[in-house]
């Protein structure tokens, strides 16, 4: 027995599954997940001290890669001054400051611990704001566990949701409507039997959770068009876009302004922070301010601001993102170069610092040609990886990340992986 499978098995005695979170336990690819003991730049190191190439980077956060130096002393000098006060305190300002900058939809911005706190805070501001209480989401689009946001209907023509996950009290389920992401006309159908029923439409504007998708043009606009002409709130959910696909998230790469935008992962550098924010007239909505209740022990933690605060700053270096996109770039179409070469059906995609790799002929627009690709091909690329010393994600629906510490040289390992396992077949 492996030292990762002696934990494994010890984990779940005391663990569901053995994991504090599901999607590490490889339920989808199958084998014993890796027990991690140390991570530096882009490489990790498991329980048997073997190393890795990192293409997850704790699933986004770790844009500058493990362990950042300068994020380390931050965090560690932070520490040294308390580790909570829950009171107010001046980095909270300078980062609220920063992101208000940074993201000029945003007026306001209240800090939390986790995507999904931002993402459940922000529907609930959306209802209060409306006083409806529909919410449009897309099927494969994952926006963390909120009750509201886990549910999936079978297929996505306007269909009311009947709950995926259970523990949903249908009579909440029935307010969320499923649409099928890139699908621009079902949104208009959509508006136009519901319209003044919605409260938001909450959108991933780049999808990153069932594997890459990319937004088609019209989908995105159609969807601000709609929600302005119904009064609806659009939620851009970048908890994993933003500062991911570019300085100013997928606003600003695609110019859509959005009326209330979550974060998460890669504001908070690796610490648990996530925030919200928009219009100042919605976000004037929450308390202490407004009748729309939120609140968090740990909001604005200053451990986990004075990481944030240290990636955001960093990230802001000129030539930053052009040197990330170019490696992203690299990577993928490497790796479709030679799979071509082999003759492996194999295409990959990149925006920014993320991509998806799929085992199909051309990069996947829908969740239904995501989930028509070959899992079982990319579950056993996975393992061979995995064994070569390159760690992807572990299931075939979620987008793989590129950090500034990933080299040319780990581009060039991470090529060469792959080629001698195409050439394997
Ligand atoms: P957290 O609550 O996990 O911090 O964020 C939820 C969330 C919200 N919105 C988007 C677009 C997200 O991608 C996420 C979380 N992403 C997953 C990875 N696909 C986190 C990994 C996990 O669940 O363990």
């Amino acid at each position: 027995m492996t030292r990762n499978e002696d934990l494994f098995a010890r984990a779940q005695k005391t663990i569901p599954g053995g994991v504090n979170s599901p999607v590490r336990a490889f339920r989808s690819v199958g084998g014993a997940p890796r027990f991690f003991t140390r991570g530096a730049g882009a490489h990790v190191w498991d329980a048997d001290g073997k190393r890795y190439i990192d293409y997850v980077g704790s699933w986004g956060p770790l844009i500058l890669g493990h362990a950042d130096p300068d994020t380390v002393r931050a965090v560690q000098a932070a520490a040294a001054n308390g580790l909570s006060f829950g009171a107010p305190t001046e980095g909270e300002i300078e980062l609220a400051e920063l992101l208000v900058e940074r993201v000029p939809s945003m007026a306001l911005v209240r800090l939390v611990s986790s995507g999904t706190e931002a993402t459940m805070s922000a529907i609930r501001l959306a209802r209060g704001f409306t006083g409806r209480d529909m919410l449009v989401k897309f099927e494969g689009c994952y926006h963390g566990h909120a009750d509201s946001l886990l549910v999936k209907a079978g297929s996505g023509m306007l269909t009311f949701g009947n709950p995926s996950s259970s523990g949903v009290p249908a009579d909440l389920a029935q307010h969320t409507l499923v649409l099928d992401y890139n699908d621009a006309q079902q949104l208009r159908d959509a508006f136009a039997k519901h319209g003044d029923k919605i409260a938001c439409v909450i959108v991933e504007p780049v999808a990153g959770n069932m594997n890459l998708i990319a937004p088609k043009p019209e989908f995105l606009k159609a969807m601000r068009e709609l929600c302005t002409q119904y009064g609806a709130v659009l939620i851009f959910d970048e908890v994993m876009t933003g500062f991911r696909v570019g300085p100013g998230s997928a606003q600003g790469l695609y110019g859509i302004t959005p009326d209330l935008s979550t974060f998460g992962k890669v504001v908070g550098g690796g610490m648990p922070l996530g925030a919200f924010g928009g219009r100042r007239d919605i976000m004037e909505k929450i308390a202490p301010l407004g009748p729309v209740y939120q609140a968090g022990t740990l909001s604005g933690n200053p451990l986990s601001v004075a990481a944030g605060l240290t990636t955001l700053k960093k990230i802001a270096a000129p030539g930053f993102y052009e040197a990330l996109t170019a490696r992203t770039s690299a990577l993928v179409n490497g790796l479709a170069a030679a799979a071509k070469a082999r003759g492996v059906k194999f295409s990959a995609q990149s925006v920014g610092g993320m991509f998806g790799v799929y085992f199909a002929a051309t990069p996947p627009t829908s969740y239904a040609e995501v989930m028509a690709s070959d899992k079982d091909a990319f579950n056993r690329f996975f393992h061979a990886m995995l064994e070569a010393g390159v760690y992807l994600a572990p299931s075939a629906f979620e987008a793989g990340f590129v950090s500034a510490a990933h080299t040319d040289a780990d581009i060039a390992a991470t090529l060469a992986a792959a080629d001698t396992i195409f050439r394997q077949g």
